[in-house]
């Protein structure tokens, strides 16, 4: 049985024609519970509304443009069931348009005779605390006028500036990026000049969309495809990160350059997790705000431009690297322009920086896995007869791959280069993402726990997300937390083949098909099947004498799966 649902704007206050902006989903989407609908945006804060419940979108009650107010329709879900549908989400869990009469918190500091010095404070957001600063848009010295905006909290489903309430000069600033803040917490101090008050100036007050209690909604499903977060990978640019929080945000002295970048929430994660510094993306929606186009558009940009020249290592230390070719085909002949696909262009960029970044190294080596290949397919023969599921050599393989990992650690770690120094994080968990060939492009759907599951399980849960992936239907939470990758191309052929490591991953196994091939058996050649495999390891965690032991070690494995149990 199915409910259908209907979804309204929030308590936004008393603020009438708050514009949409965005459309995040489309009839037809599967959404889940807190995920994001669509982005309204008032003058000083940009929010998300959320889905109350897990369902499909039916219908979409609002374009871009139309302007709402609290009670106004969204859209139609349609749950599973009529248990599903979650409690209304509580109204402060989403207002985020401004507050009309609500003023921030204002108070006259003790001061001198000619100034006044006032205190910034949060405003009135409802009871949700730790919300992030995540941006300084003016430093202490700098003159603001009233409503000119000192910084910018951001909740998981919306973005708020605070305003000055005064024309004055910073004289202190209470916080720095990363802080969490909650209401009343004071912000910053302005002084005002002689005579001016804090009462003399209108101070709009716009609460920022409360933190739900879900965590964040995971980045922007293809990001993921080759590998999570992204970073700058022009030569020159600065030391390789993984963490997506640390590239994209961009620093207080960064951002007092840069101007306010105006950015819907979603958006703003979306640049996070492709490395992008928004304070760099010039906006093309309406005031300047930056769209996902935008943001798209400006790692396309990096990618394609030529690379700055490096005074400090012109030849060698830099990746001097020509511009790339600029050629007109059709003096060639005849030629279609067609633009790639999402999916690409975004694993391009994770795969441009992962080729560049990670010294990797390419280490083959033969499986026989003639009894293991036997045994999968008496076993199907066995199921299919009881109407079962099918093993897939897939399956043998992350359980196998599990196995090799849990006695070589190293290759299920990450390096971590958030600190001074570099550091290896050792992971306890068994994530495995495979490769998936799709349509639109190459995806990694991620098996979670593998370690705790048996090889019907496997078998059944990547078919399941293949077939997900195939038909655009992954969500971005499927794509993340891999540790290690299994790219297998042996339903289609070849031999062996150097895959790209998928960063932050330390290493990624490469499967061709499996052919009968001679094999000496100190007697006499003997026919036995042979499965090629292709290792490609970071060399800064794993050289090759411990690449070489992990695809011996995989190789028995699959030779004899019962050695897993040894
Ligand atoms: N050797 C010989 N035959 C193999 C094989 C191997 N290593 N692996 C699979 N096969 C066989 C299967 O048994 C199956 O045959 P049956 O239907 O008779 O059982 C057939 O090939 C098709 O298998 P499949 O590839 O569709 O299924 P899978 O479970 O083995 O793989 C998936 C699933 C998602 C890994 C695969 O479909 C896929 O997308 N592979 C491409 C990955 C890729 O693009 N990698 C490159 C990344 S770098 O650009």
């Amino acid at each position: 049985m199915t409910t259908i649902v209907e979804v309204k704007v929030p308590d936004i206050g008393d603020f009438k024609d708050v514009p949409v902006i965005e459309l995040l989903v489309k009839v037809g989407d599967t959404v889940k519970a807190e995920d994001s609908l669509v982005t309204l945006e008032s003058d000083k804060a940009t929010m998300d509304v959320p889905s109350p419940v897990s369902g499909v979108v039916t219908e979409l009650k609002l374009k871009i443009g139309d302007k709402v107010a609290e009670g106004s329709l969204v859209a139609l879900i349609e749950t599973a069931a009529a248990g599903q549908v979650a409690a209304p989400i509580p109204a402060a869990a989403v207002a985020a348009a401004p507050a009309p009469a609500s003023a921030a918190p204002v108070a006259a500091a003790p001061a001198a005779a000619a100034a006044t010095v006032i205190e910034v404070k949060v405003p009135d957001i409802g009871d949700f605390k730790d919300v992030p600063i995540i941006e300084l848009l003016v430093k202490v010295g700098d003159t603001v006028k009233a409503e000119d905006s000192l910084m910018t909290l951001e909740s998981d489903k919306a973005t708020m500036d605070i305003p000055s309430p005064v024309s004055g000069v910073v004289t202190e600033l209470k916080v720095k990026v990363g802080d969490k803040v909650a209401e009343g917490v004071l912000l910053a101090l302005v002084r005002v000049g002689a005579g001016a008050t804090a009462t003399a100036v209108a101070v709009p007050a716009a609460p920022p969309a409360a933190a739900p209690a879900t965590p964040a909604p995971p980045p922007a499903a293809a990001a993921i495809a080759a590998g999570g977060s992204a970073v700058d990978i022009r030569p020159g640019a600065a030391e390789p990160v993984t963490a997506p929080s640390r590239v994209a945000m961009p620093t207080p002295a960064q951002r007092l350059h840069g101007g306010a970048s105006h950015a819907s929430p979603s958006v703003r994660r979306f640049a996070r997790e492709l490395g992008v510094d928004v304070a760099k993306v010039t906006g093309s929606g309406p005031k300047g705000r930056i769209l996902q186009g935008d943001i798209q558009a400006y790692v396309k940009g990096v990618l394609g431009a030529p690379p700055a020249p490096t005074a400090a290592a012109p030849s060698g230390g830099g990746l001097d690297l020509l511009p790339w070719p600029k050629i007109d085909f059709s003096k060639f002949g005849a030629i279609d322009v067609q633009p790639l696909s999402r999916i690409k262009k975004i694993s391009g960029a994770n795969l441009s920086r992962n080729w560049v970044m990670i010294p990797a190294v390419t280490y083959h080596e033969d499986a026989d896995i003639t009894d293991l290949e036997a045994f999968r397919v008496q076993i199907n023969k066995e199921n299919e007869k009881a109407g079962g599921a099918k093993l897939t050599m897939l399956a043998f393989l992350i359980k196998a791959c599990v196995k090799a990992m849990q006695k070589y650690p190293e290759f299920n770690s990450s390096i971590d280069a958030s600190g001074t120094e570099m550091s290896l994080v050792l992971k306890k968990y068994y994530n495995i993402g495979f490769a998936a060939d799709t349509p639109n492009g190459l995806m990694v759907p991620v098996i979670k726990n593998a370690d705790s599951k048996g090889v019907f399980e496997l078998a059944k849960e990547s078919g399941e997300l293949a077939r997900q992936a195939r038909d655009g239907k992954l969500k971005p939470a499927d794509m993340q937390g891999a540790c290690f990758t299994i790219s297998s191309l042996g339903g289609i052929g070849g031999t062996y083949f150097a895959p790209i490591v998928n960063a932050p991953e330390v290493a990624i196994l490469g499967v061709n098909k499996s052919a009968m091939k001679p094999v000496w058996d100190g007697k006499q050649f003997v026919p036995r099947l042979i499965l090629p495999l292709s290792l490609t390891a970071d060399h800064r965690v794993i050289d090759g004498a411990l690449a070489t032991r992990f695809n011996v070690y995989l190789a028995q494995l699959l030779a004899d799966m019962r050695r897993s149990m040894l």
